[in-house]
């Protein structure tokens, strides 16, 4: 499915239902009293966390959402029927702004959270509610109170404990997947994954956890080389990078230097996520020349003072060792 993760929404509530004027009529009663009932309260707007949702892309289909207004109050005190209110649902992570001003509104950051975004008026008072001993046939009802209409952007930035982040082909499809439950396509061209995915890690442990697959960052991604940066936004709010690098010494330039290019860009799109904690993935062990090459490289990433794990997502070597250290360490922050 087409991944979407901004949109922009109108979402108008429903308008209270009139009170209603009305005087009791009864055989051999001459003077009734008022009995003109309320309106009925007209339905909310309502965004809903849906964990099953994984895009915005039916708000970007769907782009107004009007709810019902409150039907009128009645006769003999019938107070007019509430409408329903109208459930938006979107995926769990989506920040809510006011499209117009700007203004940062909610954070539907935990699923099955709400959030009223346009609230429904209340119904108008009847008349018979205006009844005082001095006026005992009044004639004053209320109209019902208006809706709220509002055009709101929706911000997708996904919730993960762990984000991988690398090179185009540097294995972090790969590794997801040996894993997790997620299931990204995996190719030996750059730009295989093309939209981000989470994956739910089983940790030997028991402390599972989220990781995210964003698609690979190439030099100058944050002024829009490759697939540009703005994936960067699914991990900002992960606790710890796994920075993956393939040590292959025929490839140009130097693993440490392709290395040094995903800090680069790391700096440059800010968030902070340069001093995110990180760990060094040494990937693709199973290569002699790779193995060969890896004990150099791993010395020069731990001069920076970040750890480094050496593994294979192909044969499995050294993944435990690392799943179970990237739970201690989620568990430590
Ligand atoms: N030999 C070996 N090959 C690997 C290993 N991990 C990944 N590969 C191969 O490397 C290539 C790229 O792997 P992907 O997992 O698609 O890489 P990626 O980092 O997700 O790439 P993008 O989605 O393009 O950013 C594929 O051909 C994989 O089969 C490994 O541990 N050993
Ligand atoms: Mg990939």
């Amino acid at each position: 499915m087409k991944f979407v993760d901004q949109a922009r929404i109108r979402v108008i509530s429903g308008k209270g239902g009139n009170g209603c004027l009305s005087f009791r009529r009864e055989a051999f009663v001459p003077k009734g009293g008022p009995d003109g009932g309320d309106g009925g309260k007209g339905g909310d707007v309502i965004l809903y966390a849906d964990p099953m949702m994984t895009t915005l892309l039916d708000c970007q289909y769907q782009q107004l959402y009007r709810a019902k207004n409150g039907a009128p109050g009645s006769g003999s005190n019938k107070t007019g029927k509430s409408s329903q209110n109208l459930i938006v649902k979107i995926p769990v992570g989506t920040l809510v702004y006011d499209a117009e001003t700007g203004e940062f509104l909610h954070d539907l950051d935990t699923p099955e959270m709400s959030y009223v975004a346009a609230r429904g008026g209340d119904g108008g008072r009847g008349n018979a509610r205006f009844a005082t001993p001095r006026n005992r046939t009044p004639r004053r009802v209320e109209e019902g109170h208006p809706g709220q209409e509002k055009l709101l952007r929706l911000e997708l930035k996904l919730i993960a404990d762990v984000g991988l982040v690398g090179l185009p082909n540097s294995g972090k499809s790969t590794l997801i997947s040996r894993v997790s439950n997620a299931r990204p396509e995996i190719a030996d061209y750059p730009f295989t994954t093309k939209v981000p995915g989470l994956g739910v890690v089983r940790a030997p442990n028991g402390r599972d956890f989220v990781m995210a697959d964003i698609p690979g960052l190439i030099k100058d991604a944050s002024k829009g080389a490759g697939m540009g940066d703005k994936f960067l936004r699914h991990i900002e709010r992960t606790r710890l990078l796994l920075h993956l690098v393939d040590p292959s010494p025929s490839m140009e330039p130097p693993a440490i230097e392709r290395f040094k290019i995903i800090m680069t860009e790391l700096e440059s799109y800010g968030a902070d996520l340069l001093h995110r904690q990180m760990f060094a993935i040494i990937t693709k062990m199973d290569i002699t020349e790779n193995a060969e090459a890896a004990g150099r490289l791993k010395a020069l990433i731990e001069e920076t003072g970040i750890p480094v794990y050496c593994i294979s997502a192909v044969t499995g070597l050294g993944v435990r060792d690392l799943i179970l250290a990237v739970s201690e360490k989620l568990r430590k922050l």
